[in-house]
């Protein structure tokens, strides 16, 4: 059926707004969300995407600048993906990878990601786990990192260092990795044997008149320190995310991750790179921890390798400890009904194939990152702007009270929230995490699309500067 711009969605599609609103609170427990406030308000209903734009049920066109959420890398729309699904379920829509058994997507897939993989110094990645989910992966990591020690007969070093406000999923396991106050306090988490260090943000924990160059150093060094009080033979890993996504797009000092690297090379700790959010080209790179400087033994995936059109996570696997796996451990008593999905892997591959064509990572590092980033950071000179920076096609502003003195706003007054409630309003979505607002839009954006985005977060951000000058916030 040909469709026509003109005409709202809703027509099109006959979409009754209400209704399917009304069920939605009905029947719908969505996910991070007061359900009572929900039904008060009625969720926003999407019906469509195509390119960089999501519709919704009333015909409105929203620019998606979170990529659904940080993982539709290439976009809406993008029929070949639809194909490899279609072709995949007919020929063969699942089979499980126990017992002896494997699929052919799955097998080409690791291969085709071991050797997207950049291999540093003396390590590669020779193999993947494969889950559904960055969340599932990253509790796949808990159970790997754990036999692996045992493994090699260190079975007390069980301790997974991990940091405040990163986030690593919403499983028992993942939720615990993470350091996400709200969550750890639903439930008692974080489970036991995973332990905290600070963020590496700059603006909320340096020392006064710190350099970057130090701050990076000196909250690295926690690291050690930890290490140091729990005892090093108890200490299975170090985990976290290349930048900090859900914390607020949080880039560290460049100075930090070569420092993480030092200490765990020096007490022969394994090396977690959480990079869900980061990898397939977000950074302008295949994998992350190849901008930033550092050697992962494992690495978490997820999102971006389908670009969010199918489930689909895993972990990358170093030689290091598929080496211990595959030659001491025996059977490794852990995996999912859906790891290696025929289709989801399927879907992964003419992903993959799609950003390697049309040069979608070469694009980000080369030209349309740095455009970004330069755009992006010009907002500093807004009067409600404190620091705007990016990295890659991820990129985060502080809004401030006032930017002489560097006074925030208390978070009673949830000036995020209210410059989100803008965006919306005005076609937009842009995220809010507490006082900061944070893009990671479509890698297949052009300087025209950023061009047109910019306008809108200018926008924005004036309207946000009006209703708080109105309600006397600054
Ligand atoms: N690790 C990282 C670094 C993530 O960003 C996960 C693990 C978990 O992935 P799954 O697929 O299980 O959701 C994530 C997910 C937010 C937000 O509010 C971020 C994520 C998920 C939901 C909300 O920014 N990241």
């Amino acid at each position: 059926m040909k469709f026509s711009f003109n005409q709202s969605v809703a027509e099109r599609r006959q979409i009754d707004t209400r209704s399917i609103q009304t069920l939605d609170s009905a029947h719908y427990m969505h996910p991070f969300t007061d359900t009572r406030e929900l039904g008060l308000r009625g969720a926003r209903v999407i019906v469509r995407g195509e390119g960089i734009y999501v519709w919704d049920s009333e015909g409105k066109k929203i620019l998606d600048a979170m990529s659904g959420l940080w993982c539709v890398n290439i976009g809406y729309g993008k029929s070949e993906l639809a194909q490899a699904a279609y072709m995949q379920m007919m020929e063969l829509p699942y089979y499980n990878s126990f017992f002896n058994t494997t699929n052919v997507p799955a097998v080409k897939l690791a291969a085709k990601l071991c050797g997207l993989a950049p291999r540093v110094g003396d390590r590669s990645f020779t193999h993947v786990f494969f889950s559904s989910s960055g969340s599932e992966s990253n509790d796949t990591n808990i159970r790997m990192v754990r036999h692996y020690w045992a493994s090699l007969g260190q079975s007390d070093r069980k301790i997974i260092i991990s940091r405040k406000n990163g986030y690593h999923g919403s499983t028992i396991g993942g939720a615990s990795l993470g350091g996400m106050q709200g969550m750890h306090e639903q439930g008692d988490l974080p489970i036991p044997g995973i332990v905290h260090i600070d963020q590496p943000y700059f603006l909320n924990n340096a020392a006064p008149h710190e350099s970057e160059h130090d701050f990076g150093i000196r909250i690295a060094r926690q690291l050690e320190e930890k290490i140091l009080e729990l005892g090093a033979h108890r200490i299975a890993a170090f985990i976290g995310e290349p930048i900090q996504g859900a914390g607020g797009v949080i880039i560290p000092p460049a100075s930090y991750w070569p420092e993480i690297q030092r200490i765990v090379d020096k007490y022969g700790i394994l090396l977690i790179s959480d990079e869900v959010i980061c990898a397939f080209g977000r950074l302008g790179s295949w994998f992350a921890y190849e901008q930033l400087g550092y050697k992962p033994d494992l690495v978490t995936f997820a999102k971006g390798v389908t670009s969010g059109y199918a489930p689909l996570g895993g972990v990358m696997v170093g030689d290091r400890v598929a080496k211990v796996l595959i030659e001491k451990g025996g059977e490794f008593n852990h995996g999912y009904t859906y790891s290696g999905h025929p289709v989801s892997c399927q879907v992964a591959l003419a992903n993959l194939e799609w950003m390697e064509r049309e040069q979608i990572v070469e694009q980000v590092q080369k030209d349309t990152g740095p455009y970004l980033s330069e755009c992006f950071s010009s907002l500093s000179q807004h009067p409600l702007v404190g620091d705007a920076r990016s990295y890659g096609f991820m990129a985060g502003l502080v809004l401030m009270k006032n930017k002489a003195t560097g006074e925030r706003f208390p978070p009673e007054i949830s000036v995020g929230m209210a410059c989100r409630a803008h965006c919306f309003d005005n076609g937009l979505v842009m995220r809010a995490v507490g006082d900061r607002m944070i893009i990671a839009p479509p890698l297949v954006m052009t300087r025209a699309d950023i061009d047109d985005m910019m306008k809108l977060i200018v926008h924005c951000l004036d309207l946000t500067l009006s209703e708080a000058k109105d309600k006397g916030w600054c």
